[in-house]
């Protein structure tokens, strides 16, 4: 099957290459829906992005039988109506509120990460960043860059784009904080919590490369650019190649590659292996006393 398209895209590129109408170039780009399902290692977490774990499932078939008595639970609000006026997706600028409603996948991870106790806090953190805080289970935003935001002068002219990316990233680590989608192991040592966060920083990464692409590909025009661990120029091709392979685990291998190996600036090389990267900052991590 992948043969015979790349054949036809093949066949279709050399008979017209020589003979391109000057129209062609107004065509908009075809953006590429994500497959729906994966093979590999991370299929599990593939899926739960996707929004196939975690739902309630259909209730009793013979529910809507029976009158609603006093009794009886509230009928499931859906994750559109829960966000709508919630104070917690009214932290998030109105750009961003438009984009996560525009995603049937941030639509609803977000209402679950709410419905979980979740809470949206802007605090100092450095512009652009964002961070999921597993303890207080809060998804923390750049404050001045919110502001900046709102007040419209984000500066970068993705400005508001970037913040939703790692928004989306954020919401990535809630959905693999809620379910057990990837688990760390117990019984792991310090390289194994290297490997473990390294993963779960490039999994969180596709989940928001995941809602981008959900939202190109219903409206070209929206263009949010990736970024973590390595700009969208990075991180472009290894998108790319997904869409074209469907290979979820070469995706999060070399994207997890990035993550270990990106510099830990005033860090200390704890495996000595001659660089201070992340891979040392998860090593103290893990050896740092738990409360
Ligand atoms: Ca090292
Ligand atoms: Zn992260």
């Amino acid at each position: 099957m992948e043969v015979q398209s790349g054949l036809n895209s093949y066949l279709r590129v050399s008979s017209t290459s020589d003979m391109v109408s000057p129209n062609t170039t107004d065509l908009p780009p075809v953006v590429v829906t994500a497959p729906s399902t994966v093979s590999g290692s991370y299929s599990g977490v593939y899926i739960t992005f996707m929004g196939g774990g975690g739902g309630s499932g259909p209730g009793p078939v013979d529910d809507h039988e029976q009158p609603i008595g006093p009794e009886d639970p509230p009928p499931p609000v859906d994750s559109k109506t829960f966000l709508d006026g919630h104070p917690q997706f009214e932290k998030l600028t109105q750009q961003m509120q438009a984009w996560v409603l525009q995603s049937e996948k941030a639509t609803n991870q977000f209402a679950d990460f709410l419905k979980s106790g979740g809470q949206i806090v802007l605090a100092d953190r450095g512009a652009y960043s964002a961070r999921y805080d597993p303890n207080s289970n809060t998804i923390i935003l750049d404050k001045g860059t919110m502001e900046r935001l709102v007040a419209g002068v984000g500066g970068h002219p993705q400005a508001e784009g970037l913040m939703f990316f790692a928004f989306a990233h954020e919401l990535g680590h809630a959905v693999l904080a809620a379910t057990s989608a990837y688990p760390f192991n117990p019984y792991g040592n310090e390289i194994d919590w290297a490997e473990f966060r390294s993963k779960n920083e490039a999994l969180s990464n596709a989940n928001a490369m995941l809602i981008a692409n959900e939202l190109q590909a219903a409206d070209p025009s929206i263009q949010i650019p990736f970024s973590g661990y390595g700009g969208d120029q990075a991180l472009r091709p290894l998108w790319n190649a997904f869409l074209i392979d469907h290979d979820f685990d070469s995706l999060i291998n070399a994207m997890s590659d990035m993550v270990s190996n990106y510099p830990w600036p005033g860090g200390v090389d704890l495996n000595g292996d001659g660089f201070i990267n992340q891979i040392d900052r998860y090593i103290e991590e893990f050896r740092a006393p738990r409360p």
